[in-house]
């Protein structure tokens, strides 16, 4: 009788709002324990939250779907623009071109403190030169788009009619419907010895040792899908939210009575990296790790773990993903506010 029940509100949730039939899937919402106690403190706490039930992207946006929307549109990304000299006070005069972070492994071991080892600020890096000026996305259509600010992954999702998720939407959807899992798929990381998902096996970032088939990006749905048919929420590429990053999650809701609905991150206030008081560049959140998350520097390739990303922020290993919240759920995130 319950199941019927549930079954029955959920068919009545999906047809407010047809199936969208452009690779999306329904995902039912629930409530559920977000963030993790385990890992780094910007997980922690574990918390309960409710998202509404939504249709999300089965994997990253492609190359081949970004191209769409480029072809369409004529939209210039945010990495082919050459950089406002006003907006970088601090930006040295030939430092001031068009291009995007690229990965760059160093030939030896390096100190893991200094992201500079193997990050390069490449002129003429974009979408459609992912390595450079030399390179090109050609046999790439099938891979996930790289080098797209949040501008650049808010205008494609407002011209396919979508949305971006928030935090608590993405994740939800990466747990697949296990709860409390470690993984997308479960508790071990490569199950019977069976890579899920497209990360960094060997030293970082020197040694890469390819176990799992790929050194940078993936075609998507290259590896298996999680409990709700979802590809490459995990590795491949961090995925960009909707949300300000916070330093760490609130507290759990001391009763159920209050346990936040559809929560919608912090404030953009509080998003700016405190450690450098000179950048005034606003923060959103990143989830899932990417091809670059390594066991031995960054254990990010799970449902609860993020990134802060400065809005104006392209590189290799980042893309994104999105949703269309049904007609019910718009209706409550608008009589919250924020
Ligand atoms: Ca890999
Ligand atoms: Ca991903």
């Amino acid at each position: 009788m319950g199941l019927v029940e549930e079954k029955s509100l959920s068919q009545r949730e999906q047809s407010l709002e047809a199936p969208p039939g452009d690779g999306m899937l329904y995902v039912p919402g629930g409530s559920y324990r977000m963030g993790s106690d385990r890992h780094y403190p910007e997980e922690a706490p574990v918390h309960r939250v409710t998202v509404d039930g939504f249709w999300i992207d089965r994997t990253p946006v492609t190359n081949r779907q970004f191209r769409k929307f480029v072809n369409a549109t004529g939209y210039v990304t945010f990495a082919e623009l050459t950089p406002n000299a006003e907006d970088y006070p601090n930006a040295r005069p030939h430092m001031l071109k068009a291009g995007s972070l690229v990965f760059t492994p160093p030939k030896q071991a390096v100190d893991l403190r200094y992201w500079g080892e193997w990050w390069t600020f490449k002129f003429g890096a974009n979408w459609r030169r992912p390595y450079g000026p030399r390179s090109n996305i050609s046999g790439l259509d099938d891979h996930p788009v790289v080098h797209v600010a949040y501008r650049d992954v808010e205008a494609y999702a407002k011209w396919a009619g979508k949305e971006l998720p928030t935090e608590a939407e993405w994740e939800f959807a990466a747990r697949g419907g296990l709860e409390g899992a470690e993984f997308a798929w479960g508790d071990e990381l490569t199950p019977g010895g069976k890579h899920m998902a497209n990360i960094w096996q060997g030293d970082f970032p020197h040694q890469n040792l390819l176990s799992d088939g790929f050194e940078r990006t993936s075609p998507v749905a290259a590896f298996p899908a999680n409990g709700y048919g979802l590809h490459d929420m995990i590795g491949n590429v961090w995925e960009w939210t909707a949300d300000w990053y916070s330093q760490k999650h609130d507290a759990d809701a001391p009763k159920a009575c209050c346990i936040p609905q559809n929560p919608r991150g912090g404030p953009q206030s509080e998003s700016y990296d405190a450690r450098d008081l000179t950048s005034r560049i606003p923060r959103k959140v990143l989830k899932g790790g990417s091809h670059l998350c390594a066991p031995n520097y960054c254990r990010r390739y799970r449902p609860a773990a993020r990134h802060a990303e400065p809005i104006d922020t392209s590189a290799s290993h980042v893309g994104f993903r999105c949703i269309r919240r049904t007609a019910f759920t718009s209706n409550v995130t608008e009589a919250k506010g924020e």
